[in-house]
């Protein structure tokens, strides 16, 4: 069977300020997605990185009376070690100011667009938002200020070089209709379709510009063949997702091997740039286009998208302080929908640990390991057989006359895998992690209906089976938690200590955890 390959990539972080919370969700959407690829055995490539030039950078370079390199470094340093902290799996961490790996793929793409007739030079009149790193149109403004920054755009009037995307808008339209070129949510795709059909040259889809002059911004990678002008940030940026992999490199194998990207995360204030420039660019350089862009929602913070320049930020590194790092995982992973907006709330927070941590899963693992330490010594054998079936409804199976359903690894192979498969891989992480803890719910009802604290007192061999039952449903979790919540997984493999599967059975060496795996907060 042929290989199956997984190219997922991150927005590349502006490295002006540090990561908060907002930044943290692009950040642990991918790397669920690159754990569970890399889990069911997908030869998985997980691209994250910075953004590092531009007029945003100098001028908070400047703020802290640094020049850009030295303020750059200290920023990224600062989010490498936040990438630790939160368990991120990264393969690689590019920089767009790394002159050997970066430089070379940038400006590859550059000639290949020249080459392709597609970039001229002309003068820019109009305004720009630092913030966005953007050019704005007056339509865009409201009440004369960029609404995303809250901040009033500059004048500008200066010589650029120019690229022909209208070129390529019907194009892309075609792609985006026909899903070769997937959008996730499909309405950010529609909203794509819908700019383009009714564009005119003179709003965002005529040509735009994608250098500026030296003398505006001096930080920067030089255009070819024209000292005074570097690339647009945005140019620069962009190709990062080449240049990571090699492009541009004198091997190009792992970019031959990687390219197409098979999903690329970003937030929607981004969409623009990858659903339009970005595929333009491709085009225009005859490379494939991504395969898919999933584009998630904003974190908000009282209301407002959560942004250092609205000064609303909440820090992960003071969640994880207080819960520890899997809670923020689950948290972001379960609690909110990738493709919506959602306010995250201090309150919300403990009251979501306390109820499905603290409580749900860490109350199950606890009883579970102390019953199966007071009764069996912790050593349990048992098979996958003499499992008792379910007590309560499931109403799937019933419908279906099916009652082996009941049986808990019955249940577990034939519905709970298959449909966390089926989430997890078409990226849907909120839903793959219901099923988690839908699971986490039936191994409770399990509890209720047999009762095992009284029954080991009656019918010691029965109390056996259930227990059995508790602790492979446990297993289970523990591995389909693997992506979500690496360290959990991990304690939970450790705490049950099943051995191999022979047909049906196993023999668990568990023991209890000496403290609760989420403590519960007051
Ligand atoms: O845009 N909620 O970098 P960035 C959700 N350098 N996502 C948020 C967020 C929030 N409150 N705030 C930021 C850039 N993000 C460019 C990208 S890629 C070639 C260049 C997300 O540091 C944002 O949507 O401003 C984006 O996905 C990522 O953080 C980086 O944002």
């Amino acid at each position: 069977m042929e290989e199956k390959k997984f190219y997922i990539t991150t927005p590349i972080f502006y490295a002006n300020a540090e990561l908060h919370l907002g930044h943290t969700y692009s950040l642990v959407l991918s790397d669920v997605l690159a754990r569970y690829h890399r889990f069911v055995g997908d030869r998985t490539f997980f691209l994250t990185g910075s953004d590092e030039h531009g007029d945003k950078i100098v001028r908070a370079a400047q703020k802290e009376n640094l020049g850009p390199q030295a303020f750059v470094n200290k920023n990224v340093e600062k989010a490498q070690e936040l990438l630790k902290e939160l368990g991120i799996s990264n393969d690689m961490f590019i920089r767009t100011s790394d002159q050997e790996q970066h430089w070379p793929g940038a400006t590859k793409l550059w000639y290949a667009l020249e080459r392709a007739g597609d970039v001229y030079k002309g003068t820019y009149k109009g305004l720009y938002c630092v913030g966005c790193e953007a050019f704005i149109t007056e339509k865009e403004l409201v009440e004369g200020k960029c609404p995303l920054h809250d901040a009033a755009p500059e004048q500008i009037e200066e010589e650029n070089y120019f690229f022909k995307l209208s070129k390529y808008a019907p194009e892309i339209k075609r792609l985006l209709e026909s899903g070769e070129f997937k959008i996730t949510p499909r309405s950010k795709a529609n909203e794509i379709i819908s700019l383009i059909a009714s564009s005119t040259a003179e709003n965002e889809l005529g040509d735009v510009s994608i250098s500026r002059p030296e003398r505006a911004i001096p930080w920067g990678i030089p255009v070819p063949n024209d000292p005074g002008q570097l690339m647009y940030v945005w140019c620069d940026a962009l190709s990062n997702y080449l240049s990571a992999i090699g492009y541009g490199s004198s091997n190009e194998t792992g970019f031959k091997s990687l390219w197409p990207a098979d999903v690329q995360v970003l937030g929607k204030d981004i969409l623009r740039f990858h659903a339009l420039l970005w595929p333009a660019f491709l085009l225009s350089a005859k490379l494939p286009l991504p395969k898919e862009l999933l584009v998630h929602g904003f974190v908000n913070s009282g209301g407002k998208k959560m942004s250092k320049s609205l000064g609303n930020v909440l820090m992960p590194r003071d969640f994880i302080a207080e819960y520890g790092r899997d809670a923020l995982r689950y948290y972001l992973t379960r609690e909110v929908s990738p493709v919506e907006d959602w306010d995250l709330t201090r309150e919300k927070f403990k009251e979501v640990y306390n109820a499905n941590l603290a409580n749900g899963l860490g109350n199950l693992i606890s009883r579970t390991l102390k019953m199966s330490e007071a009764y069996f010594g912790g050593v349990v054998e048992g098979d996958a057989s003499r499992v008792p079936a379910l007590r309560t409804k499931i109403t799937a199976f019933e419908n279906a006359g099916d009652v082996s359903g009941l049986n808990l690894p019955y249940l577990i192979t034939n519905d709970i895998l298959p449909r966390y498969h089926k989430h997890m891989s078409a990226s849907e992480i909120n839903k793959g992690a219901d099923v988690v803890w839908e699971l986490i719910g039936h191994l409770d009802q399990f509890v209720t209906d047999y009762e095992p604290f009284k029954l080991v007192k009656t019918d010691k061999d029965a109390a056996k089976d259930v227990i059995w039952g508790l602790l492979y449903g446990l297993r289970e979790i523990g591995q389909m938690l693997t992506p979500i919540m690496p360290d959990t997984a991990a304690r939970i493999a450790i705490l049950v200590g099943a051995s191999d599967i022979d047909g049906g059975k196993i023999t668990f060496n568990s023991k209890a955890p000496v403290e609760p795996l989420f403590k519960r907060k007051e």
